[in-house]
């Protein structure tokens, strides 16, 4: 069956264009430092991003677990929103793998960190504590419902970061939505951060990878720890050679996603059993099971499964639906009516 799969955008497949670049990309062995596409990219996000230099990594866990062990060391802490992906979706690696301590501080419902939080997490000198290193924001923030935080937020929570001596990283997996949803250049978002993580393979459409930029000395850091993780590859220019299309490509067509998001909310507005609130901001739909619904979770994305849709719950009666490249209207259309199906 040809499924409308909104689980994420993590699903969305290689454009034809990104397997005509895969299969033509010029490469050379990575370690050895030889892949003239892995090259381009880095530089090219670099660029974009307005920092000095950047990596390619496997994935955004890696990259933002590459981000915490250069700026924290064993039994150093982070402050990180309590809905954070780093805190809450990557397997506790920065405790696991490098002995950084995360400080959850309150996620507000717009996704920021209120900056008094920020200040009064910040460990005094003193024996008893933790050394505090790093601060980490998440844009778009996820768990808060794809939620956009602005420039003049991410200017204040840089400043703070910086009058207190802590380094600044963003989890920018969808910094390029968030930059869209605000119609700026993303390099002004980020201007503030020591580092920012953004992925290739979500929004951006390309099947593997992330980026990780910062400036010269913190990336050689990094690329001596991905090595240390095993995220050392070869001919990897053709998944660089995707990477490349997605910035080209699709970092500037970011609001046709979230137009999308906004048409799928208006039409699951009309679904007697489902509970919308506030319009998404990007390209993320979350929403509740109304009260009179005694269908399970599962049962629900059975039975959506069984009329061609793929959707995921993200908690307790909770569902979230992302839209992507792949999805067109006609696509919107199904889901709202295979739910209005489901749930009557
Ligand atoms: N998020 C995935 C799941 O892990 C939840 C998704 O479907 O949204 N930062 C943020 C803000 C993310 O949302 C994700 C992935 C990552 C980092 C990690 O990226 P990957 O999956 O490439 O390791």
């Amino acid at each position: 069956m040809n499924y409308v799969d909104l689980r994420s955008d993590t699903v969305t497949k290689p454009t034809p264009e990104m397997r005509e670049a895969m299969a033509e990309a010029e490469v050379g062995d990575d370690v050895y430092g030889d892949d003239p596409t892995v090259i381009e990219l880095q530089k090219k996000a670099a660029e974009m991003l307005g920092k000095e230099a950047a990596l390619f990594v496997p994935s955004g866990t890696m990259g933002n677990l590459l981000a915490l062990l250069v700026h924290c060391s064993r039994g150093e802490e982070v402050i990180c929103g309590d809905k954070s992906h780093i805190y809450v979706n990557e397997a506790g690696g920065m405790a696991a793998l490098g002995g950084v301590y995360p400080h959850p501080i309150p996620n507000q419902a717009d996704g920021t960190l209120r900056l008094e939080d920020i200040r009064a997490a910040i460990q005094p000198d003193d024996q008893h504590r933790t050394v505090t290193k790093l601060v980490c924001i998440e844009n778009t923030q996820n768990m808060c419902g794809g939620v956009v935080l602005g420039v003049d937020y991410t200017r204040a929570v840089g400043q703070l970061a910086k009058e207190n001596g802590l380094k600044f990283h963003i989890d920018g997996a969808r910094i390029f939505n968030a930059a869209a949803a605000l119609g700026v250049d993303v390099k002004e978002l980020v201007a503030p951060a020591d580092s920012v993580m953004f992925c290739l393979s979500k929004g951006l459409v390309a099947p593997v990878g992330s980026m990780l930029v910062g400036s010269q000395e913190f990336i050689a850091r990094a690329h001596r720890l991905r090595k240390m993780l095993g995220g050392g590859m070869r001919q990897v220019g053709v998944l660089a050679a995707a990477g490349l299309v997605s910035l080209e490509k699709m970092t500037v067509r970011l609001k046709d996603d979230h137009a999308r998001a906004k048409h799928l909310y208006e039409a699951l507005k009309q679904v007697s059993g489902l509970r919308l609130e506030a319009l998404p901001s990007s390209n993320m739909v979350y929403f509740k099971l109304a009260e009179h619904i005694t269908l399970t979770e599962k049962q629900i994305c059975d039975a959506m499964k069984e009329r061609g849709v793929l959707v995921d719950w993200s908690g307790l009666r909770e569902f979230r639906l992302v839209t992507h490249y792949w999805l067109d209207y006609a696509g919107v259309e199904k889901t709202a009516k295979a739910f209005a199906e489901v749930l009557k």
